[in-house]
């Protein structure tokens, strides 16, 4: 872990600039009627979940270049994940991948993540790769697969994350499938979403109390021609045919170039069907690049849609917040510790919108001014509201730079040599 007073030292050095800022946009917003200490207040609300599947060095088929120290298996993840947690103050929950990151054992895990102040959020199921010893393949799908029996298979899977997740305390599970085709006449395109969709009422039949069900679209890959869930439109229809406990989850790489993903935000939430997130951000395709750092402008926009339906829904509005982003040249911990502070800002700034003038504007088809009222926002210096407010639950002014000072990555890198991994003493 990060001692406390390394954290300090390292706000120690950034106090007086950052006094200074947050004075000066204090004056700032009071002139626009807001409230500098209400904004820190909504800010410090703000919560991320963190993939397991994040924390080690990505790859591409191309090759993967693992770093020091990484973590070796669940249980060093989970110290990560709450190193984040501890310098952002807004990443309390880490959503596991099965079986990539399944616990040997669950009760030991959910001990070792008490001990570090975690919890889990959606758990996710995987039946787009084989596993050694599996029956039946998943080549040709699995929840869509023309073989009842490869179905039966993946539903039982999924059967499993589910009480899997129920022993963690995960209260939903994110289903994304690789079915689909390469070629045209491959498959059966009504067919295979309607096998999929079967498939996913036998699992939201079985769907504990209190759980939800997150269908997550994607246009391609690995599949090439056709994706079963390939947009908005077909996650949103398998979640109204599902039920109101099924949703859309919405990954903001798996949208074809150019698409206006903020609208498909607004969308899914008059549908009333906008489960949650799984933030990057993406230059060509499902790049899992670190949110907000190709299209930070996108991301306001898209928490300009969150905060505008959160005022008029009120608490009920509660879409699921996770990161799902893949780290091949950065070290994860301080590309995890980007992506919150990029969440943060953008939040910030969605915060600072003066709804009722753009109303106006919008009313009056004053295209300038309605666009001016979102750009004085977004072009608003929040990073001193964001600091504070990390402040306030004693984190980090600079995650980044805390991080980098404290020496974590060669510490571990130090313990974390090959051999086995020795769990603490406590557990
Ligand atoms: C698919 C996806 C999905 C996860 C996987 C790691 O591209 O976004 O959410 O299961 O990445
Ligand atoms: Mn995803």
């Amino acid at each position: 872990m990060i001692e406390s007073e390394r954290i300090q030292q390292s706000n120690e050095a950034r106090r007086a600039a950052h006094r200074q800022d947050a004075e000066h946009l204090r004056t700032r917003l009071a002139e626009r009627k807001l409230d500098f200490e209400q904004v820190v207040e909504q800010i410090r609300t703000f919560e991320v979940a963190i993939p397991s599947w994040a924390l080690g060095t990505g790859g591409t088929r191309f090759g993967r270049f693992p770093g020091p120290g990484e973590p070796r298996d669940i249980y060093e993840k989970m110290e990560d994940v709450s190193v984040v947690n501890r310098l952002t103050g807004a990443a309390p929950r880490v959503s596991l991948h099965v079986p990539w990151d399944e616990p040997d054992d669950a009760q030991a895990l959910v001990k070792h993540a008490g001990q570090l102040g975690l919890g889990f959020d959606a758990v996710n199921s995987n039946t787009f790769q084989d596993q050694t010893g599996q029956a039946l393949s998943y080549k040709f799908g699995s929840l869509g697969h023309t073989d009842a029996a490869v179905r039966e298979q993946a539903i039982a899977h999924n059967l499993h994350v589910i009480e899997l997740g129920q022993r963690l305390g995960s209260s939903a599970i994110t289903i994304w499938l690789a079915d689909g085709s390469n070629y045209p006449g491959q498959t059966h395109f009504r067919r295979s979403f309607e096998r999929v969709l079967a498939s996913l009422q036998t699992i939201y039949a079985h769907l504990p109390d209190g759980w939800q069900l997150f269908t997550e679209h994607k246009p391609y890959e690995p599949a090439f021609y056709s994706t079963v869930v390939q947009d908005w439109g077909s996650s949103l229809m398998l979640a109204q045919a599902l039920g109101e406990r099924a949703s859309c989850l919405v990954d903001l790489g798996h949208h074809l170039p150019n698409t206006n993903v903020e609208m498909v935000v607004a969308r899914l939430i008059t549908a009333g069907k906008l489960g949650g997130f799984h933030f990057n951000d993406s230059k060509y395709g499902d790049d899992d690049l670190t949110t907000g750092s190709i299209r930070p402008y996108q991301l306001f926009l898209i928490f300009n849609e969150l905060v505008d339906a959160g005022l008029e829904l009120g608490a009920a509005f509660k879409p699921a917040y996770m990161i799902d982003q893949s780290h091949n040249l950065k070290d994860p911990i301080e590309a995890l510790l980007q992506s919150v502070v990029a969440l943060q800002n953008g939040y910030a700034r969605a915060l600072l919108v003066d709804r009722a003038r753009l109303a106006e504007y919008q009313e009056a088809n004053d295209v300038i001014m309605a666009e001016r009222v979102l750009t004085e926002a977004y072009e608003t210096d929040v990073r001193s509201l964001t600091a504070e407010a990390r402040l306030r639950g004693n984190g980090a002014l600079d995650p980044t730079g805390a991080f980098r000072d404290s020496g974590y990555r060669n510490g571990v890198a130090r313990v974390r040599t090959a051999s086995a991994y020795v769990p603490p003493k406590s557990l």
